[in-house]
């Protein structure tokens, strides 16, 4: 379902003068706010088709209702949230739990809602129905041929899928691994893993990119075939210039450090997309920028002077998703949080004055650099988010438009009460 246009401009009538005032306000102290705006108004984050339902623990799970049951109710979800923020014009599919049936249909709804198709997304993680071989010792990695085949082949099968819909991007996320020492030859693994993702490659289309994902630990608690940022890249640079690495948030280490890890991706070229979330333990899977906003702003600056070192495109270039599963908070609203979350860092990213934090580095002024960015990341953006959203056609307020809508409670009626949405 989405809004009555009307619903939004009246809306947005309500909180014009409030937000007026909050904008003139901040508009008259940064430079360089036209610049920004325009930014912001182009930035999109590609939702994933899992994010839409509530996402189980290893213990439960609770649905709060009114989940997408099928892909065309996955797309109307997305198509709303994009109506009401116009920064998620994009979907991420995963196959097996999405395929689309009638590929034209998809593309025409798509079309309707304002959406592109992000990165398709495989799955040899878990078994499906009908399966020949079971994927329980790994997939790309197994030590039987036939099971490493049948992964491949599963891979090139998504690339059709996203061909038929437009995509130009496969990520592969592997489980592969071992849990215990001595279950697995690392060398081995490594190399049918290499070998694997190669036939995958070599199924790319022409203009297509394909995204090596890496993640510490679980399912396998022991080792993992795609383990940290270097193996990534040591598979992404053998595969070749079509093969980049994509960050996850919450696949590392506790404290690692992710904005170097992507200033130096960045500068080597091999930096594909953006997995966003945010954790405080492990692969937590939480609302972006609930726990972490300052390493998010510390990792858009460097996106950012990465970015505009290379002459990129913010919006184009590289692939942004949110990548998360919330089993309490409605999943729709979690969303909304997280795209304003991921647009306030990339805006207070923008307000960071390079050229005088060149010059505090030359000039080793270590409380300068401190100040520079620690008074950048203190600027609330939120207003010039709200601008860009008013010039863009959305809600100023995306979450209060979307409670006062009643809208999960419009899906519930609309979807019943207990709808299990594909996925974990
Ligand atoms: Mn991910």
């Amino acid at each position: 379902m989405l809004l009555d246009r009307q619903r939004i401009e009246s809306h947005n009538e309500n909180g014009l003068p409030h937000h007026q005032q909050n904008f003139e306000f901040i508009a008259q102290r940064i430079p360089n706010a036209e610049n920004v705006l325009h930014k912001l108004i182009d930035f999109q984050v590609a939702i994933p088709s899992w994010a839409l339902g509530s996402g189980g623990t290893r213990f439960g799970r609770f649905s709060g209702g009114g989940e997408p049951g099928t892909l065309e109710e996955k797309m109307e979800d997305i198509g709303l949230l994009h109506q009401l923020n116009r920064s998620s014009g994009a979907i991420s599919l995963h196959i097996p739990w999405d395929i689309p049936k009638d590929a034209n249909a998809v593309k025409q709804q798509a079309k309707e809602y304002g959406l592109k198709f992000d990165a398709m997304n495989s799955n040899t993680f878990q078994d499906q129905k009908d399966q020949g071989l079971s994927y329980k010792f790994g997939s790309m990695q197994h030590m039987d041929k036939a099971v490493r085949q049948q992964a491949v082949d599963h891979n090139i099968e998504v690339i059709r899928y996203g061909q038929e819909l437009g995509s130009d991007s496969l990520t592969v996320w592997l489980a592969d691994g071992s849990c215990f020492p001595g279950q697995s030859n690392f060398r081995n693994a490594f190399n049918n893993t290499l070998e694997s993702l190669h036939a995958v490659y070599d199924a790319l289309p022409e203009h297509w990119k394909m995204f090596v994902e890496y993640k510490a630990f679980e399912p396998n608690f022991y080792s993992m075939a795609v383990g940290d940022w270097s193996q990534s890249l040591l598979y992404a640079t053998k595969l070749g210039k079509k093969a980049y690495t994509l960050v996850d948030l919450g696949h590392h280490l506790p404290n690692a450090n992710i904005e170097q890890i992507v200033a130096l991706l960045l500068n080597e070229k091999k930096l594909g997309g953006f997995h966003f979330n945010d954790s405080k333990y492990g692969d937590d899977d939480l609302t972006v920028g609930s726990i972490k906003p300052y390493q998010l702003f510390l990792i858009f600056k460097e996106l950012v002077e990465g970015m505009d070192a290379r002459g990129m495109n913010h919006a184009k270039d590289l692939g942004w998703m949110i990548d998360a599963s919330h089993n309490v908070k409605d999943p729709l609203e979690d969303l909304l949080q997280s795209v304003e979350a991921i647009k306030i860092a990339y805006a207070q990213a923008l307000l960071v004055d390079a050229n005088a934090l060149a010059n505090a580095q030359q000039n080793n002024d270590v409380v300068l650099a401190q100040e520079i960015l620690q008074g950048a990341f203190r600027i609330d953006v939120r207003p010039l988010l709200a601008e860009a959203r008013l010039r863009a056609g959305a809600a100023l307020n995306p979450l209060e438009l979307f409670r006062a809508e009643k809208i999960r409670e419009q899906l519930i009626t609309a979807r019943g009460k207990i709808t299990v949405a594909t996925g974990l």
